[in-house]
């Protein structure tokens, strides 16, 4: 039996209900037989997947808060701790309520490769709760964000893991969270990203999710020589992610269209007014059903996906398999030639190979969505000299670090037989550093 079957078939036989981490794990896998087939001897002899896809930690813990009407709630906390052969732990926490271990640790697993994949030396980590932000006050955000905080600041710090945002967590939760570890250490140190801008966060760390994916759309669409100006673009989401994407590709001369949330989605044939959906989001914390009620000629669709709207380009900004093999057909149907994941595993195994076999232009997640994660390296460079670089040079650097993606995962592809499949591609490019860190450092 092949290494990569024999590991993900004991994975199976040991977490048989966690269906997102075995669908991430397995996804993985296959794309790295072709480096695990010619290491084969080496990485069997130092154990290598079989470390690659336990993480070295969890930590879950129980979150006990009061409403706002005095009513006692207890969530789950969790912190995977994934690989650390790189860097120090790092990744962003989640609140939702779909979150449990299995999607904490399919996030994780993923993020040691896009952290690999940035060229800075962060390990790969996750972690969050199953607490719905949604329709709380912000007294009642803060004293769940205080009481998270109380238990997990035993196992983080500057040097040992360093959480960031993620869906449900932006920057009143990074801060509410860094205002309680600073109490209770009186560290003032850099143990989260994405702090607001008075107390260590770094400009353009908000944007750089968004921005970075489309800069590196445009560095695939360019390489295939086209361009980025005057096509149409489907985003889904409404959140840091698509707000920032929609920004950037409006600057670049595109035509974002769509935008969603999970009750449903805008389409503005005129495309998205930003200034509008920001009010809507980071003002009044409203739904985008909202933006069809106040813009004339824009439409709202309720309990649908965007993926029927005709476009160029799909952007999935939203969240995991929100792309299935017929939505995937409806975008090919409708003439979409590249599609770049902005959300983490929004395409699903059959969107993928739906996407493959017609073979458009995909970039995933791990590479696409880099851009965050690599601002948040930045900004505890920044944080460790105590100095804050400008927009411009943060921005300079986000954009010099999509473009050295594209053209690893591009150069991998490319090295391993499989010029142009840049799943292949950005999982080797990721896996063979790490890979080569964690044989050196021995059976740790
Ligand atoms: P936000 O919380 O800012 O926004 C999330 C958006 O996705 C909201 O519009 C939300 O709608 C929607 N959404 C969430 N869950 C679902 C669901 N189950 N079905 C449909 N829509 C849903 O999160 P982000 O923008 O930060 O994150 C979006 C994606 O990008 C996630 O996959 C995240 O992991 C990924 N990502 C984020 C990075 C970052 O720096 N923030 C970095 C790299 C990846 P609603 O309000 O209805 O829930
Ligand atoms: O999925 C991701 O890469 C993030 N949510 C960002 C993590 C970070 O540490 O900035």
């Amino acid at each position: 039996m092949s290494y990569v079957k024999e590991i993900y078939d004991n994975l199976q036989k040991k977490h048989p209900y966690e269906t997102e981490f075995l669908e991430a794990a397995k996804r993985i896998l296959d794309s790295l037989s072709p480096i695990v087939e010619a290491n084969e001897d080496l990485y069997r002899k130092n154990a290598l997947l079989e470390r690659f896809v336990e993480p070295e930690r969890i930590i879950s813990f129980r979150v006990p808060w009061t409403d706002d009407n005095g009513v006692n709630h207890v969530n789950l906390g969790y912190r995977v701790q994934f690989n650390s052969a790189i860097g120090p732990y790092k990744g962003g926490l989640r609140f939702h309520p779909s979150v449990n271990q299995s999607i904490l640790k399919f996030l994780g697993l993923e993020q040691i490769l896009k952290n690999s994949l940035t060229g800075l030396p962060i390990g790969g980590g996750k972690g969050g709760s199953d607490f719905d932000p949604h329709g709380r006050s912000d007294a009642e955000v803060m004293r769940f964000c205080q009481s998270f905080m109380t238990e997990l600041y035993k196992y983080i710090g500057k040097d040992v893991d360093v959480p960031a945002g993620d869906i449900g967590v932006g920057g009143r939760e990074v801060a509410y969270l860094y205002g309680q570890y600073k109490r209770i250490t009186n560290l003032y140190e850099g143990v989260l990203t994405g702090k607001g801008l008075s107390f260590g966060g770094s400009l353009a760390r908000p944007e750089a999710t968004g921005y970075g994916l489309v800069y590196i759309t445009a560095e695939m669409v360019k390489a295939a020589g086209k361009d980025l100006a005057g096509k149409r673009v489907c985003v889904s989401g409404s959140g840091n992610v698509a707000q920032y994407a929609i920004q950037k590709l409006q600057q670049l001369g595109a035509k974002p269209v769509t935008c969603s949330d999970s009750n449903g989605y805008v389409y503005d044939p005129d495309g998205i007014k930003l200034d509008v959906l920001m009010d809507i989001k980071q003002v009044r914390r409203g739904r985008v059903k909202e933006y069809a009620d106040q813009v004339p000629g824009a439409q709202y669709v309720d309990g649908k996906r965007p993926w029927g709207v005709a476009c160029d380009i799909a952007l999935p900004c939203a969240t995991q398999n929100e792309i299935n093999g017929a939505d995937a057909k409806a975008l090919l149907d409708n003439g979409c030639w590249c599609v770049a994941e902005g959300a983490n595993m929004p395409s699903d195994s059959d969107a993928i190979d739906a996407y493959l076999a017609a073979k458009i232009l995909f970039m995933p997640a791990k590479a696409a969505n880099a851009g965050g994660v690599a601002v948040s390296a930045l900004e505890m460079s920044q944080n460790s000299q105590r100095l804050s670089w400008t927009f411009d040079e943060v921005d300079g650097k986000l954009h010099d670090i999509m473009k050295n993606i594209y053209k690893n995962v591009a150069d991998a592809a490319k090295r391993y037989g499989h010029e142009g499949n840049f799943v292949v591609g950005a999982n080797i490019a990721g896996f063979e550093k790490v890979a080569n860190a964690m044989i050196a450092q021995g059976l740790v």
